[in-house]
């Protein structure tokens, strides 16, 4: 069988194979398939990021010029917060800094490394008027030397970094609103971040892990992009990701349990009654303390992430931050056909206070979610 695309593959080099009068190859040897020409089908035959985002732009209206080109832009930082991050110890990079960040927590070297790399990367491009940051205490404006945009970048450079140092997959979240249109002509403040979650014109995530993948959405359903090292290019190999609605696994820290609120105590212990129980089935539990992998595991095969807001002061609003993790992360979910929730209400809905704001999470099946909603509006 040829391959799709026409040319010959890797599978294709027996089968064309002459015989002689006896059936035996003749001695001239089928010239070899180089890894070129191989890597060349794949990137025929997938679909890449660029090529996807222009159709979005041309053909469905789904982004603008300046939005493609941001995405390309992050996408671009990915990979090299990718590639610093598969060097580890041989990059002298693994380990903290001794600094913390606005939030209190030790930042690691790749913490700051990789803010640094989203920020150089995405300055001078035009299309930005200012970006927010886990790692930086508040807004960072574009320099006055370079040309500015309309849209505002908001990341996790590095989220999941407790996790960088046993080499379990962590990743970079973003998420893009557009600046408000009173902010024309005047410096971009912080308040003007402080958008709900439902302006979001894209958000996505690039996991690091046995496979750097990049997932995304504009509003038009989630793609999922998998590096293709040797190329350098993100190819489409996830098209229109969706979520199953139901599931029978949960993710949530279950050291935590003493602090939660009633009813997610309650949801919690109606799946470990199992199949004897309320919910009539078995469930599965996994918890990897990086979302970024646990987000992309529910997207993957379904399933409900919690991290909620406890009875602990520090735990009062939830861990997790609203801005550059929970409404990025939530508008995927609820692209591929899931749900978000703080508890009660739709975390896309929420107006932000505060750059840096704590909510509690609740995302995944769509079944389960609604579940946990009802546990909270009966409570
Ligand atoms: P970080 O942004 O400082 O890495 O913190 C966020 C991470 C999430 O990726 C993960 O879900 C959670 O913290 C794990 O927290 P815990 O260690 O309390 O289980
Ligand atoms: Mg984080």
């Amino acid at each position: 069988m040829p391959g799709e695309s026409g040319r010959r593959t890797r599978h294709d080099a027996g089968a064309s194979r002459e015989t002689d009068a006896h059936g035996h190859s003749p001695r001239r040897a089928e010239p070899p398939f180089t890894d070129s020409i191989f890597l060349g089908e794949l990137t025929l035959k997938y679909k890449t990021l660029t090529q996807y985002l222009v159709e979005q732009q041309r053909e469905h209206k789904a982004v603008s010029a300046e939005v493609r080109l941001l995405i390309e832009t992050v996408s671009r930082a990915c990979k090299a917060i990718s590639h610093a991050v598969s060097k580890g110890a041989l990059g002298g990079v693994l380990g903290s800094l001794g600094t913390e960040n606005v939030q209190g927590e030790v930042q690691k070297k790749l913490d700051v490394l990789s803010n640094e790399i989203l920020l150089e990367a995405n300055e001078w491009g035009g299309n930005l008027a200012a970006m927010a940051s886990e790692e930086m205490q508040t807004i960072h404006r574009i320099p006055n030397h370079y040309p500015k945009g309309q849209n505002l970048l908001l990341f996790d450079p590095l989220d999941g970094s407790s996790n960088i140092d046993v080499n379990v997959s962590i990743g970079t979240i973003f998420s893009v609103l557009q600046a408000p249109a009173e902010a024309a002509g005047r410096e971009i403040a912080e308040e003007d971040f402080l958008q709900p979650g439902t302006r979001q014109v894209a958000a996505g995530y690039a996991i690091y892990g046995p496979q750097t993948m990049l997932v995304l959405t504009v509003g038009a359903g989630v793609m999922g992009f998998t590096l293709d090292r040797e190329m350098g290019s993100w190819l489409l190999t996830h098209e229109n990701i969706r979520l199953p609605e139901q599931t029978a696994e949960f993710a949530i820290n279950m050291s935590n349990m003493r602090h939660w609120e009633a009813p997610v105590r309650r949801y919690i212990d109606e799946c470990l009654q199992g199949e004897t129980g309320p919910l009539g089935k078995n469930y599965n539990m996994r918890w990897i303390a990086s979302m970024v992998a646990d987000v992309h595991r529910i997207l993957t095969r379904g399933g409900i992430f919690m991290y909620p807001r406890d009875a602990r002061a520090s735990g009062r609003k939830g861990k997790l931050r609203l801005m550059y993790e929970a409404n990025p992360m939530s508008f995927l979910v609820e692209q591929a056909g899931g749900r978000a929730i703080d508890g009660t209400g739709r975390i896309l809905d929420i107006q932000p206070d505060a750059l840096h704001q704590r909510v509690g999470v609740i995302l995944g099946s769509r079944e389960e979610v609604e579940r946990l909603q009802r546990y909270h509006q009966e409570a």
